[in-house]
């Protein structure tokens, strides 16, 4: 491993060169989703479900339909099939007979004005029977059964039933070497952790054009996955997934939150109605309402130390909030927070259960980190509570049950290319545990230090590479540029790098699913990573038919020629060289065109199936190594918390864009402090999301964020091209952990729930110990 300001001069890779998108999007003149018109455009409405929880009585669009400028009116008897996120196939397009989250859709209709479409909706009758609404995780595990039919849905095998969508866990070790671990310890520590909704707030809500062009449907939508939009939308609307083709403008934003298909089904629907041409947007409200956020969660913790502080054996405990359907990946992340807890620490023993359970509440998604910034936040604040029962320095009792390289993590999976104490070595070099710190006058002051093992999704891409006739490159992909900036540095770079051709002449395809080969999407940090490996493999086999092409136009051998700014050259022949143009031109009529596609699914590593009880995420892979420190403090007389400094290292594998880094980093900080002090979707009793606008539902802006300072970290990992990892998700996932630890250790007492509001905060220093 070697600090980034140490590797020898960059080529390609290694360059903070400047997005070729920052500058439409900086003047506006970008055109995302939100944006599009065409002629003939119809505006779609969604009537949506004012009770958590009833039964639909009536429902009769029959007057809504005539009237003026109404040219379509759909609802669940138009769309009955059934979907949902890879798993469990329990949700609808429409509610049917059964309202169950407040927000969930009922009908839509498509017309030629926003104002008829929404008098059209004021025009559809509704009567629905109230049921007593389910809202609570622990009373959902004995309430009403919200969806009776939960046995006839399409499912994997796997232990769920009632409001429990799915029931998963990890057991390590026999009972008696449990007991025998319990009898020997030094000490038992017990807590308990809540954690609210957060919601990715987008700056572009969920916005899709349809239209059906008289076989397809087309749908133009701000998405960060363009073949589950596609596939989900087919299996709602009853078709195949090669009769919808789903195209990407540019995208405003997702983190997690566009992963699923939400508005198209529904835009679908009208336009084939219709024929028309139709626009489907969120208003902020309702995608605070509807739109699935990071769910809420319980985890209960209990651990056994010696009494150095090595943990002996885990318990943990953990209910997320599923919603009301699956339509988000939160059944499918269940099983993340097992792996999470014993990822970064070793744990000998341990019995895990993570339970995804049904609610009368919107349905939940993924959001950056997914699980890990509670699982984190539970671990760690749970960690501190013990160091400070047995009197163990927390930053050494962190470093004392620190996984090493190659020891396995709690799945029996080995952990390869891992640099956690170098991570937690250059954070204490940049800002030492032991340094003074000055003291505000009535303000108490604390310090936290959270390592962290994270991962990077491994799922299948495909891109293909062509040689144009000016000898630029083009590459045809999937993969979207949700604003990381992983397609538009990332993936150009490798593509450059690996043909020896400028950045500037590497141009990228807009997403489309007719043109690009099937792409996971932008999750879990995979856009360089895994769409980079299948470019990079389709770049290795075009520089191989450009060389084959120029030898013959050189006379040269093939193993004597080299690319570089575009131009194919004879190694010490100065004169000898012909451009990309001129081989793209001769192959032209000779072999034809030349191009090639790549593919790359990253190969699942070896674990120990045998410690996982009916879990869907099962390994953790191309991990890499983090550490963030913080101080904080926090006036007593109003609950107020700063963040006074922030400091990360970070393992990327291979840093191909450092500025882009930065700004992940950067980003993910910001978003992480969100989550720890200000954001949570809050829904009230009656089950509707009170938070309706960006006014109350607060997130951080430029003035709560400290100075960030980040060292890069370069570990190669085995899969990525030229090593590199999933960088963009990471730096979320140990945010809340630092500030709630910081928090506690100011006011002497252990945080158990975020987010810090100022109240919180107050009630939690009534609390403090003596
Ligand atoms: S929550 Mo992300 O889009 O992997």
């Amino acid at each position: 491993m070697t600090a980034l300001s140490e590797r020898p001069a960059p080529t390609a890779i290694g360059r903070s060169i400047p997005r070729p998108d920052a500058d439409a999007k900086v003047r506006g003149t970008a055109v995302y989703a939100v944006d599009l018109a065409e002629a003939g455009l119809l505006h779609a409405a969604v009537l949506r479900a004012p009770l958590p929880a009833a039964r639909i009585t009536r429902l009769d669009a029959t007057v809504a339909a005539t009237l003026p400028g109404v040219h379509a009116v759909v609802t669940g008897a138009d769309a009955p099939a059934r979907s949902g996120m890879l798993v469990i196939k329990d949700q609808t397009v429409f509610a049917i007979d059964v309202v169950r989250y407040v927000g969930e859709p009922i009908a839509a209709v498509a017309a030629e004005t926003p104002a008829q479409a929404a008098a059209a909706l004021a025009a559809i009758e509704l009567e629905l029977e109230a049921l007593e609404p389910v809202l609570d995780l622990d009373a959902a595990l004995t309430g009403r059964v919200i969806h009776p039919d939960w046995a006839e849905y399409e499912a994997p095998d796997g232990n769920r039933g009632g409001n429990v969508a799915w029931d998963s866990g990890l057991v390590k070790g026999t009972d008696a070497e449990w007991e025998a671990a319990f009898a020997a310890a030094h000490a038992v520590v017990s807590d308990e952790f809540r954690v609210p909704r957060q919601h990715q707030t987008p700056i572009e809500p969920h916005a899709c054009v349809a239209r059906w062009s008289g076989d397809r449907y087309v749908v133009h939508t701000s998405t960060q996955f363009p073949h589950s939009v596609r596939t989900r939308t087919a299996e709602l609307l009853g078709t195949r997934p090669s009769a919808v083709r789903v195209v990407v403008p540019t995208v405003g934003g997702g983190f997690g939150g566009k992963l699923d298909a939400m508005l198209e089904p529904i835009a679908c629907l009208l336009a084939r109605r219709s024929g028309r041409p139709v626009r489907l947007v969120n208003s902020r409200a309702e995608e605070l309402a509807t739109a699935g956020p990071r769910e809420n969660a319980i985890l209960r913790l209990r651990t056994a130390v010696d009494a150095e502080g090595r943990i002996l054996a885990q318990e943990a405990d953990a209910l997320l909030d599923n919603g009301a359907n699956s339509s988000g990946e939160t059944v499918i992340c269940g099983g993340l927070p097992p792996l999470a807890l014993g990822a970064t620490y070793r744990v000998p023993l341990a019995r895990y259960r993570s339970r995804v359970v049904y609610t009368n509440t919107p349905p939940t998604a993924a959001f950056r980190g997914v699980g890990g910034p509670y699982v984190v936040f539970a671990q760690e604040s749970h960690l501190d509570h013990v160091a400070r029962e047995i009197g163990v320095d927390r930053r050494e009792l962190r470093l004392r049950n620190l996984l090493r390289a190659g020891e396995k993590m709690i799945n029996g999976q080995v952990l390869t290319d891992a640099v956690l104490t170098e991570a937690m070595e250059s954070v204490e070099r940049r800002a030492p545990w032991a340094r003074p710190a000055e003291v505000t006058p009535g303000w108490l002051r604390g310090r936290a230090v959270v390592p962290l093992t994270w991962l990077t999704n491994p799922g299948p891409g495909e891109a293909s590479v062509s040689l144009s006739d000016d000898g630029t490159i083009l590459v045809t992909t999937a993969a979207t540029e949700i604003g990381t900036g992983a397609v538009q540095t990332g993936v150009r770079q490798i593509v450059a790098e690996r043909l020896g051709v400028p950045v500037e002449d590497v141009l990228v395809s807009t997403p489309d699913t007719d043109a690009g080969g099937f792409d996971n999407g932008a999750q879990g940090s995979r856009t360089t990573y895994g769409s980079g490996a299948a470019a990079a493999e389709a770049a290795t086999e075009l520089r191989a038919q450009i060389l084959r092409a120029a030898a013959g136009m050189l006379e040269a051998a093939e193993s004597d020629l080299e690319i570089a700014d575009g131009v194919v050259g004879v190694a010490g022949s100065p004169g000898a060289t012909v451009t990309l143009a001129a081989v793209s031109a001769s192959a032209m009529w000779t072999t034809g065109p030349l191009s090639a596609t790549g593919r790359f699914v990253s190969p699942a590593p070896e674990f120990d199936g045998g410690c996982l009880v009916g879990a869907l995420f099962t390994t953790i892979n191309g991990t890499s190594s983090h550490a963030h420190t913080a101080d904080v403090e926090v006036d007593p007389a109003t609950g107020e918390v700063r963040v006074l400094d922030y400091t990360v290292a970070q393992d990327v594998g291979r840093a191909i864009n450092p500025a882009m880094i930065r700004g992940q980093v950067n980003g993910a900080v910001a978003q992480g402090l969100g989550y720890a002090l200000y954001e949570e979707l809050r829904i009230g009793a009656d089950g509707r999301v009170l938070d309706d606008s960006l006014e109350g539902y607060r997130v951080p802006t430029a003035l709560d964020v400290p100075p960030i300072d980040l060292e890069i970290l370069e570990s190669p990992g085995s899969n990525g091209p030229y090593g590199v990892k999933g960088v963009a998700e990471p730096p979320i996932v140990p945010v809340a952990a630092v500030v709630a630890c910081a928090v506690a250790d100011a006011i002497g007492a252990t945080v158990t729930a975020l987010p810090l509001t100022p109240f919180a905060v107050l009630a939690a220093l009534r609390g403090r110990r003596p």
